[in-house]
């Protein structure tokens, strides 16, 4: 779930999907990496209770394997204890083991900006055109919305049935967050682990004694951009607990909720 484009002052909730036990975080290797971005799609992902997968596409398109290598370690180091896959949809590095993640009838959801290219890895997994799959803007790799809508696709295995479930979106433009469960805690697992360390529990890692976070910053041993934006989505969470408990307060002055389904 995410939270849905900004109406006036209303926090209203999209559904991308539901009873998925794998999420495949795509983005291309093409595009310079996107920290910020993935770091709010594992909030996203840890707080679907699925496990998310970082999968990292268009290979055949990279020339230089040094810039590769920088590539995938910026966005791994945003990503601890997720596993990484490289992969291409076109000539096919990595999908088998994205594969994998179906077996056993699981589902497996596709979340990532337009362009990255969800369809096309679905397109390979499943052996065929199932999903139209769009052209990216020379410029900026950006891809036009070509999947509109959320698509259930059976991943066939031999000879015949399914042996698992893909999920392909339509890309999404705006992560922005929704419930509030572990999601942080569980994306910024390093930034927690070091919090441990801190003299009081309740630390906000500001002006605190003995705070181990701000020391790990000034060490260097953590990116002060990272505790930023973790601040940031913690800040944004709250703004949104009070959001939603500001309406329930109203329905429940109006009695919508006494009302029996
Ligand atoms: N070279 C290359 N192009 C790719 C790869 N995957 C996708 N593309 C291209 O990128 C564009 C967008 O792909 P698409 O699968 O529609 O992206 P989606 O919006 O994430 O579903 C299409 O022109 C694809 O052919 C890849 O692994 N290598
Ligand atoms: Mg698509
Ligand atoms: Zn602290």
């Amino acid at each position: 779930m995410r939270r849905a484009s900004f109406e006036g002052q209303r926090a209203e909730a999209h559904t991308i999907a539901a009873n998925i036990d794998v999420v495949f975080l795509l983005h291309a290797l093409v595009s310079p990496p996107n920290q910020r971005r993935l770091e709010r799609e594992l909030v996203l992902a840890f707080d679907s209770g699925a496990q998310p997968v970082l999968v990292l596409t268009k290979l055949d398109l990279m020339d230089d394997s040094d810039e590769t290598a920088r590539r995938v370690a910026t966005l791994e180091a945003v990503a601890p204890g997720v596993p990484v896959h490289v992969v291409s949809g076109v000539r096919g590095d990595g999908l088998d083991d994205l594969r994998r993640y179906a077996r056993g009838y699981r589902s497996v959801a596709l979340l990532g900006a337009s362009g990255v290219g969800k369809s096309t890895i679905v397109n390979a997994l499943v052996g065929g055109q199932v999903q139209s799959t769009g052209v990216v803007r020379e410029g900026d790799q950006r891809g036009r919305h070509t999947t509109t809508a959320v698509q259930l696709v059976a991943l066939p295995s031999d000879p015949v049935g399914a042996e698992g479930w893909l999920i392909d979106t339509p890309g999404v433009r705006a992560v922005s967050l929704w419930s509030s469960g572990t999601g942080i805690e569980r994306a910024f697992a390093d930034v927690f682990a070091i919090s441990d360390a801190c003299r009081f529990r309740d630390c906000k890692h500001e002006e605190e004694p003995d705070c181990a976070v701000s020391a790990a910053v000034r060490e260097g041993s953590l990116d002060p951009r990272r505790l930023d934006s973790m601040k940031r989505l913690v800040a944004e969470e709250a703004a949104l607990e009070e959001e939603q408990k500001a309406r329930l307060k109203v329905e429940d002055r109006r009695g919508f909720r006494k009302r029996k389904p």
